[in-house]
């Protein structure tokens, strides 16, 4: 954290003549279990990790903007009151998306010059996206000194998701990314938002991210198709049960009766669901008995269906599961996020993880003709100041 705060002041001050004001880091995420749930009203239990968006501002006596992404070198700028999202280039769009969203508010921000540092892998499923716009929305909150409450400014950087990315998220990245907390995974509701932090011990064992590099960028279409089926499935449920507003408050009788019936395709996708908010409420319990085993297992369970039933897999991560499934020193192991490629997540006895990814990477890159990175990674704080 130290050396990427060190290199940003220096990049910063060499292009914009002085220190950013202020530098703040945002880190990307995991998701122990609890997957596509979050925008079916159902529970997450994510946490936010080691790798992090570091992002340092300065404001400006103009209405520009003056932004760099310094890991790749490319600059970009606009005036706020020409601000819309860029078609060409992703990254900045996930800085330009919050400030849209300040505006929205009523609240006018002044030019500001900006770099962007991250080492959180793209397209790996661990959000760098969502932890830019909330370094963004976190930024301005402090530096203009606006007291948003943090939920606030995790409704915000969803909403820029939605409007400037196109991707009709649910909560979880955003509010594992602003409320995360070091060494605990976060039990959240994403219906009433309520959430608890539940110890993540692991005592043994690492979390281990075995990345595909197939890049999700695909799966963005995908994944607003999957929301729509869902909603198919909560509709037809609906004209029968008017009370159900989302999955969560389907269960697989009204499935098998509503929507079996009609489309067997959106009968899986929904079962799947109802199926997975369920493994999760167990697996909370797994995890405050200590039973990590019981957790693992259901871990392999969540894969089987996201691949089987939900159909957010690809044979990339159905490989790397299938990997180590046998193994005695891996407990669970699953693909995570939205899907399509990214990583998977894995619980490893420390020990083993040299023999495990030395091995897997030689067959992995022979087999699936692409390279395959790790990262053993930890549970931190969420966006803060540094
Ligand atoms: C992506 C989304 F951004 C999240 O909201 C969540 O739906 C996830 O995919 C799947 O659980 O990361």
């Amino acid at each position: 954290m130290d050396s990427m705060k060190e290199k940003l002041k220096k990049i910063f001050a060499e292009k914009f003549g002085s220190p950013p004001q202020l530098i703040i880091r945002s880190p990307g995420r995991i998701n122990i279990i609890g997957e596509h749930t979050d925008y079916n009203n159902g529970f997450v239990l994510p946490a936010a990790i080691d790798k992090a968006a570091y992002f340092g501002v300065s404001l400006r006596d103009d209405n520009e903007m003056h932004l760099m992404a310094a890991d790749l070198s490319e600059d970009f700028s606009i005036r706020i009151s020409e601000l819309k999202p860029v078609a060409n280039i992703n990254w900045p769009n996930y800085i330009l998306g919050p400030v849209a969203q300040f505006q929205k508010k009523g609240i006018t921000l002044k030019g500001f010059n900006a770099i962007l540092m991250s080492d959180v892998p793209i397209g790996a499923g661990l959000s760098s996206s969502a932890a830019v716009e909330c370094a963004t929305t976190f930024a301005f909150n402090e530096l203009l000194d606006i007291r948003l409450e943090n939920i606030e400014l995790v409704k915000m950087s969803q909403m820029a998701e939605h409007e400037y990315a196109g991707v009709k998220c649910g909560i979880m990245d955003q509010f594992a990314c602003i409320m995360g907390k070091k060494d605990h995974v976060i039990k959240l509701d994403c219906h009433s938002l309520e959430y608890q932090y539940l110890p993540f011990k692991l005592e043994g064992y690492k979390i281990l991210l075995l990345n595909t590099n197939v890049k999700h960028s695909l799966g963005s279409s995908q994944y607003n198709a999957r929301l729509e089926e869902c909603e198919q499935a909560v509709e037809w449920v609906k004209e029968n049960v008017p009370d159900v507003q989302c999955l969560r408050d389907v269960s697989e009788t009204m499935l098998d009766k509503y929507v079996f019936p009609k489309n067997k395709l959106i009968d899986k996708r929904g079962r799947f669901i109802i199926q997975e908010i369920q493994r999760l409420q167990k697996a909370c319990e797994d995890l405050q008995k200590g039973d990590l085993n019981a957790l693992g297992k259901k871990m392999y369970l969540t894969h089987e269906g996201l691949s089987n039933m939900y159909g957010v897999s690809c044979k990339e991560l159905d490989y790397l599961v299938a990997a180590v499934k046998n193994n005695n020193a891996v407990l669970g192991a699953r693909m995570m996020g939205g899907g399509f490629g990214g990583c998977t997540i894995n619980l490893v006895k420390e020990d083993a993880i040299e023999s495990i990814t030395s091995g897997l990477q030689i067959r992995y890159e022979s087999e699936m003709k692409l390279p395959l990175t790790y990262y053993v990674t930890t549970i931190e704080n969420g966006t803060e100041i540094i």
